[in-house]
């Protein structure tokens, strides 16, 4: 027999297309089964795969076929968020329809997703850009706009000049930067459309709590995100006019210190309650402020300014008047929109108090502090109050409540909850998105779509300029329809939607992705859902996981579906790092070519600068990104797999080493070459197996029993494979005859490999004479019993002289023992022509044999 060598280009391919011809990856309906649901966040189709992907994949793919192998019917499912500014910026550069490109990006990714291997059903694919899934989308949003969560409203909006298009807030760094463009972000008044996310802000926070399988960090974020405070709403009537401020405090015990309260400019009041002789002063000081951003507002390091409006307010508890102000640190968009001014417990306040010197009334003192003396900064912790009338002497805590509680009686306020979530905004103007399903008559206002003519499709014939208003807009004949209540004419919206609505729900509709009737069946959701293990980056902690819960909670309260949170399990995937070089002094990124050591160090090759080496996530700009296609080409899919998964366990980093990489391919090598030579010396047959046999299968259900553990509770491919690596060097070294145990052995190395490198192994498989998939194959159980260590190692002695030992098996009996005694080493040395007086057995110990003298 010749023996062929382990080519991966070649067999790979082979298989991928067996597997496709035999639909070896269809999902299985079969209900006797249990269910599991294995879901990688889809990709926005870019045009090419990188490692990024690439891990994520593997990771999801590693995990559903073990699960199939366990018995569970899996859904795995692949698709594409396909709406997105991207296609529309090439289709302005390039002038290639949106449409057009997306198809070509999708249709090229995957083409490179089967050459990984991937195990998906790609019968349930879908484009979030295809009718037949945005209609639905549309459809969702009328049944939200029924329910009261969609409408309309002017507001102060986060304007990306770059791209000309409004941003939600999740959707601007801390920079006040566009997450997409990196322009400042600018604020304008424009009507919009908004989905009232805010409505579930606590139970969104409050069922984070029962979200065990989730990474907490991931959690944190999400509280913080949704930003709960309590404390009061107190209101402070404006000296002289029937008008009150309201405003939001987390430290209502802190009242009888406030020194002046303050509006943000945008506030409604701002115009009324400012004296005649202030006037200029605020309106310039307010077209100042309409530049900068909420985060360039209320940054720390910020020098505070405000303006006094020349009015005043009382507070009801002092009885004393405040001056009012308007001032940049306070937001409109967040509270009341307006703050009670207490400096000596304030660190913002305490900075603008000390800036336009207002009175600084310290009204805590620290826990055992008697004294008052001048504070160098803001106090701001809890305390005993002072200065603060009827409530002296009681703590903080207390002291909020005493107070909050006066101020309802006396009708000055009440408790309150805030929320630093907004409701999310979710109309753009641009073209590569869903249509909103809205007309607007100048008779009946703004009127729905009715469901029988969804979908409102996005015209094809359409100009990109990237400029001014929505292309949809300037469709003339797109835009006029007759209104559906009174048949007059109307306009259609034309605001698409942010594609973040496409994510809140897809993972919903791959189970029933080709329902063309319904945008699912509800059992068929209630029947897969939710999912068991999601995985994807970190970077979608925030946004697209709070939009997926919140839609999920809408449509349960529709009643379409019975549950209310959509994942389980969740794993954040680290970063890829690529090795980067950086010139130490100018910053410039190099590429390795670009830089050459010289006495152990790292220089430019052109300018001779000193250059760091180090490894940061991979990116296009750093030169240190590695194409998964030429990894493909030169390795093949398994190593490109296996590298992945051992390198790092998932959550970590992945830093990349070509020659780890090599390592990999060197082991797939050596599993060949073991299954080859197996093949060509089959091992002999005996009926008992000695102690080296017992000890290779208990290393065989060791490996099972890792290898389990590794898969499916804590995620650790990385000593899963190392556990497969000892293994294939036991039966490498293995020297003996028992063929049983032996085809044991390879049988179980195969299968527990398969999920990880599907190619090889199917290959192995086949060579081994065997028809089915290997995929198919049930996962190797673990026998308890072999994983028991029995043998024992028992001491001889002659007439209490210790000669030697032997190995023998737990359960023996003595006459088995003392036979196997007499017929070892020492007992043929010893033993042979002696009369045996008697024999002390000490049990698991020894024997010892008293002879006649
Ligand atoms: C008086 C006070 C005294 C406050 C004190 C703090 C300490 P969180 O935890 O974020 O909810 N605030 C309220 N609305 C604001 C707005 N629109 N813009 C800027 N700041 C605003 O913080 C709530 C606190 O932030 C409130 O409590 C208010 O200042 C301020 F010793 O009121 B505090
Ligand atoms: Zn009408």
């Amino acid at each position: 027999m010749t023996s062929p060598r382990y080519q991966p280009a070649e067999l790979e391919p082979r298989w991928q297309n067996v597997w496709r011809e035999r639909n070896l990856y269809k999902t299985s309906t079969n209900s006797e089964q249990p269910k599991y649901y294995a879901l990688s966040m889809f990709p926005y189709p870019s045009g090419n795969l990188h490692m990024g992907h690439v891990r994520n994949y593997t990771i999801t793919d590693v995990i559903a076929r073990v699960r199939r192998m366990q018995g569970y019917r899996v859904l795995h499912p692949m698709g594409w968020d396909a709406f997105g500014l991207p296609a529309e910026n090439a289709a302005i550069d390039r002038g290639i329809h949106p449409a057009r490109w997306t198809e070509r990006n999708i249709a090229n990714m995957r083409r490179q997703l089967q050459s990984l291997g991937l195990s998906y059903d790609w019968e349930r694919e879908f484009a979030s850009c295809h009718p037949e899934y945005y209609r639905w989308t549309q459809w969702l949003f009328l049944q939200m706009w029924q329910m009261g969560l969609a409408y309309q409203k002017s507001a102060q909006v986060n304007w990306d000049p770059v791209d000309q298009t409004v941003l939600a807030n999740e959707q601007v760094d801390s920079e006040g930067r566009s997450w997409r463009s990196g322009a400042k972000v600018q604020q304008k008044l424009l009507k919009q459309w908004f989905l009232r996310i805010t409505h579930y802000a606590e139970e969104l926070l409050r069922d984070l709590d029962t979200l065990t399988g989730w990474p907490e960090r991931v959690k944190t974020m999400q509280a913080n995100w949704i930003g709960r405070s309590t404390g009061a709403y107190l209101e402070f009537p404006v000296v002289g006019r029937g008008e009150k401020i309201g405003v939001f405090t987390t430290r209502p015990d802190t009242v009888f210190g406030v020194s002046y309260l303050v509006l943000a400019p945008e506030h409604p009041l701002v115009g009324t309650l400012t004296a005649p002789a202030q006037q200029a002063q605020v309106q310039e000081f307010c077209q100042q402020l309409a530049h900068l951003s909420a985060e360039e507002r209320t940054a720390n390091d910020q020098p505070k300014r405000g303006v006094p409006l020349g009015t005043q307010a009382v507070n009801p508890f002092t009885q004393q008047p405040v001056p009012i102000w308007i001032a940049d640190y306070v937001l409109y968009e967040y509270g009341t929109g307006a703050v009670m001014g207490v400096p000596a417990h304030d660190e913002r306040d305490f900075a603008f108090a000390q800036q336009y010197h207002l009175p600084i009334t310290q009204v805590i003192l620290p826990p055992g502090v008697v004294e008052i003396t001048p504070l160098q900064q803001a106090y701001t912790e809890p305390g005993i109050l002072v200065h603060s009338g009827e409530f002296d002497g009681l703590d903080s805590l207390t002291a909020k409540e005493k107070i909050t509680q006066a101020a309802q009686e006396r009708g000055w306020g009440e408790e309150r909850v805030q929320y630093r979530l907004r409701d999310w905004l979710i109309s753009r103007q641009r073209y590569w998105g869903v249509p909103i399903p809205m007309i607007h008559c100048d008779h009946c206002g703004v009127v729905p779509v009715p469901e029988a003519d969804l979908p409102v499709l996005l015209p094809e014939n359409v100009t990109l300029t990237g400029r001014g208003l929505s292309p949809l807009a300037q469709l003339t004949e797109w835009v006029q329809v007759p209104c559906p209540q009174c048949g007059r004419p109307a306009r259609r919206e034309t605001d698409t939607m942010d594609t973040f609505i496409d994510s809140s729900w897809y993972f919903l509709r791959f189970a029933d992705a080709q329902n063309s009737q319904a945008i699912f069946a509800s059992e068929k959701v209630n029947d897969w859902l939710p999912v068991d293990q999601y995985v994807g980056g970190i970077e979608h902690a925030i946004l697209h996981l709070l939009y997926s819960r919140f839609i999920t909670k809408v449509l349960r309260d529709r009643g379409l579906i019975n549950f209310g949170e959509p994942f389980q399990r969740l794993l954040t995937q680290g970063m890829v790092q690529g090795l980067t070089y950086k010139t130490v002094q100018t910053g410039k990124y190099l590429t390795s070519e670009q830089v050459i050591y010289k006495n152990g160090e790292c220089r430019d090759k052109e300018t001779n600068e000193p250059v760091a080496i180090f490894y940061e996530k991979m990116s296009k700009s750093k030169y240190n990104g590695v194409d998964p296609e030429q990894v493909l080409a030169k390795y093949g899919a398994d190593t490109a797999r296996m590298f992945i998964l051992f390198k790092a366990p998932p959550e970590k980093d992945l830093e990349w080493d070509d020659a780890d990489v090599e390592g990999q391919f060197r082991f797939l090598q050596r599993v060949w070459r073991l299954v080859q030579n197996y093949r060509e010396h089959p091992p002999k047959r005996v009926a008992e197996s000695p102690p080296n046999e017992r000890n290779l299968r208990r290393v065989i259900h060791q490996t099972i029993q890792a290898v389990t553990a590794d898969t499916t509770g804590e995620y650790q491919f990385n000593t899963a494979i190392a556990s497969l690596m000892k293994l294939t060097n036991e039966l490498t070294d293995y020297q003996g005859d028992n063929s049983g145990i032996f085809d044991e052995g390879i049988r179980v190395l195969l299968t527990l490999l398969a999920p990880f490198a599907p190619h090889i192994t199917e290959e192995l498989w086949h060579q081994l004479g065997h028809e089915d998939s290997i995929h198919r194959q049930a996962w190797p159980q673990v026998d308890q019993q072999a994983l028991v260590v029995d043998e024992i190692t028992l001491v001889i002695q002659i007439m209490g002289k210790t000669r030697g030992t032997i190995i023998a098996p737990s359960q023996a009996d003595q006459a088995t023992l003392e036979q196997l005694a007499k017929n070892s080493d020492v007992g043929q040395r010893y033993l042979q022509g002696q009369t045996i007086k008697k024999v002390i057995y000490v049990p698991g110990k020894l024997l010892n044999f008293v002879l006649a003298s």
